[in-house]
């Protein structure tokens, strides 16, 4: 396939210039918000990315320039630059650049497996900027082109001096005209690239935010790709055994590669992508993968003798029970279904995939006998399990069939009866509740004192975690089931806000009560019903003024307004210390309070942090503190 013979004058009709770009840019990047706004970014990584998955490019380099603009520099064959054969006056580069879907149709055979999602072009980033650089070195020449807001060229790609590298370098400046908002997050991409990095082996991609406070600079490059990936993501977990499953397979029309690890837990995280894309509604790949992954365990544990002939065969759900995997497939034309597009539809998939794994994985059991008894043994634990859970469940039904409506003694409840004004504030320890008792606004604030740790639930089955108090105390209050058996629309309250000491024995039961809504009640984390209550840590008088900081930052601030005057500071241990008016203002009253809304990341970590945070490791633990600088929130003086 050579760039002439696909220009026929069919395709001229569909390629347009950028101006629908311009009117609806939601159709192109999804949304004119923060999430679109880092599109653009991934956009142009995306062109970066095909480069070196065509095997021409090893490094890519994403830079936030302190002036709000992004560079992105590839090393890469650089776009083409030589006169378009149907219009000579322009360039190719500046055609791709200027043209909507224009991306792909210079590609050669193989070239451009990707696509897809966000698979738009360039040409859609140079729409949505207020100004854009091109600069391409190829052919011993350093070439350079100018867009202006919309995309809009000013002159001719020119050639502007020799060069001995090749490679694409695209500068950006997001048109405000456009976006919500136009500051980039360094953490949302760098974890993005990072996710691209591990999809990529042994791809470097380098970040470096240029913008004050404070610099960052990171690189990612994973010579295991996937399987450093799932080490990854099991890294603060218990792995059942120390090696990571993994194969792939390369086809003329397809790629996929798999990588798994079991730990101890019980949750299962399979996470799979096609063509670089998270497909967080699962599609065929995934389908296929798990299909044999059922069949071939069954069949190993038969044959084995793992499995004994009167047992019941073991369920997908118990194989998986403390899976981590990746499922990576790259094709030609990827089509994303579902509600979000991130459903993967072809169809071939799931048979490739399927025949993939039954294949190599058998073949990798019958190599590791150990692994494999391992593996079978814990599904037939977690079988077990889901047999006693059920049991449980269904003794907790039939109590709240007999026990009806009857909400939990230790349960101060709110009077109204709409959810969508409810708040209910979870309170560690008795004494902070009987002042969040008196602060609160009883008519639609409730107050749900618990004491000490509740389980982990990260680390019990389903049936250790219904028999828990604590816990049936919560799922009674919120009212609305738990696990699979949740229905969002019978949640009591629509705001459940956690309300801890700023300690560490607070921040742990925050991450606890995260962790078992991350679990069991993602569906309240998604809806953003999930809150931390910021108490303040400090309280400063001046006189009879008096001033709530909530932290050191805040009252260094304050200390450097007041300068010369005399402060009288006196630092909350605990929430005990404010007295119930302090507490009423500073944290429950919604005219005054500020509050921290929980996002499924902020959740899906909050386990990840604190262990890392509280381990043994000091190493990992100041790296750790030193890259995520901002979720201090996690942590507590
Ligand atoms: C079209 C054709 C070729 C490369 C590219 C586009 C290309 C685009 C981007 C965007 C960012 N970096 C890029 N690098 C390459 C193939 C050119 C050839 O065959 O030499």
């Amino acid at each position: 396939m050579t760039a002439k013979s696909t220009y026929t004058a069919k395709d001229i009709t569909v390629l347009k210039g950028l101006e629908p770009v311009r009117e609806r840019p939601g159709m192109y990047i999804g949304s004119t918000g923060l999430t679109g706004l880092h599109h653009l970014v991934y956009e142009t990584v995306d062109n970066s990315v095909d480069e070196a998955m065509a095997g021409e490019a090893t490094r890519i380099d994403v830079i936030l320039l302190a002036d709000g603009g992004c560079r992105v520099i590839d090393n890469g064959r650089g776009i083409p630059v030589d006169p378009h054969p149907e219009n000579p006056k322009k360039s190719a580069a500046e055609i791709i650049m200027t043209t909507l879907h224009a991306g792909g149709k210079f590609g050669g055979d193989g070239y451009k497996i990707s696509g897809g999602l966000h698979g738009v072009g360039v040409s859609v980033v140079n729409a949505l900027s207020a100004r854009l650089d091109l600069e391409i070195h190829r052919d011993g020449a350093r070439w350079e082109q100018h867009y202006a807001k919309g995309g809009v060229p000013q002159g001719r790609l020119k050639k502007v001096a020799p060069s001995k590298r090749r490679g694409t370098t695209v500068t950006f400046w997001p048109d405000p005209a456009v976006f919500e908002e136009t500051d980039f997050r360094a953490q949302t991409l760098m974890e993005r690239l990072r996710e691209m990095a591990f999809l990529n082996k042994g791809l470097e991609i380098r970040f470096r935010d240029e913008r004050p406070n404070p610099p960052v600079e990171q690189t990612f490059k994973f010579t295991g790709g996937i399987v450093d990936f799932v080490k990854h993501l099991n890294g603060s977990k218990e792995p059942l055994f120390k090696r990571v499953v993994s194969f792939e397979e390369r086809g003329p029309d397809s790629e996929i590669e798999i990588a798994m690890q079991w730990n101890t837990g019980y949750y299962e995280g399979i996470h799979s992508f096609a063509n670089n894309i998270a497909t967080t509604e699962g599609g065929m790949h995934e389908e296929g993968f798990k299909k044999a992954l059922t069949n071939v365990l069954n069949k190993y544990g038969r044959g084995k003798g793992l499995l004994k002939e009167k047992e019941d065969n073991l369920l997908g759900e118990d194989i998986r029970e403390g899976l981590t995997a990746i499922v990576s497939v790259k094709l030609r034309s990827p089509q994303f279904e579902g509600q979000t597009k991130a459903k993967l539809g072809n169809t071939e998939m799931r048979s490739s995939v399927e025949r993939a794994t039954n294949d190599k994985l058998a073949q990798w059991l019958e190599e590791h006998p150990g692994e494999g008894r391992q593996i079978v043994n814990k599904a037939v634990q977690a079988s077990r399990a889901r047999l006693a859970a059920r049991q449980a469940r269904e003794l907790t039904r039939r109590k709240s069939l007999l026990e009806s409506a009857a909400m939990p003694g230790k349960l101060a409840d709110c009077a109204s009866n709409d959810p969508a004004e409810s708040e209910l504030f979870i309170v560690e320890g008795d004494s902070a509740g009987g002042s969040a008792k008196r602060a609160r606004n009883p008519r639609f604030q409730a107050i749900l004192p618990i004491r000490g740790k509740i389980l982990n639930v990260e680390r019990s089955r389903m049936d250790r975690i219904l028999k828990n108090e604590e816990i049936q105390t919560l799922i009674q209050a919120i009212g609305a089931g738990v696990g699979d058996d949740f229905t969002g629309s019978k949640a009591r309250y629509h705001k459940i806000i956690l309300l801890a000491d700023a300690d560490v024995d607070g921040a742990h039961i925050r991450t606890l009560l995260l962790t078992f809504f991350y679990r069991q009640l993602v569906e309240l984390v998604r809806y953003g019903c999930i809150y931390i209550a910021q108490p303040p840590l400090y309280r400063a008088d001046i006189g009879k003024e008096r001033t709530y900081l909530k932290d050191d930052a805040a009252l260094r601030v304050f200390e450097a307004e007041h300068e010369g005057r005399k402060i009288d500071i006196n630092r909350f241990k605990g929430l005990g210390e404010m007295d119930w008016g302090e507490l009423g203002e500073t944290t429950m009253d919604p005219a005054t309070r500020t509050l921290l809304r929980i996002s499924v990341e902020d959740a899906a970590i909050a386990d990840e942090i604190f262990s890392t945070l509280m381990g043994d490791d000091v190493d990992t633990r100041r790296h750790f503190i030193q890259d995520n600088a901002k979720d201090v929130r996690f942590i507590d003086a």
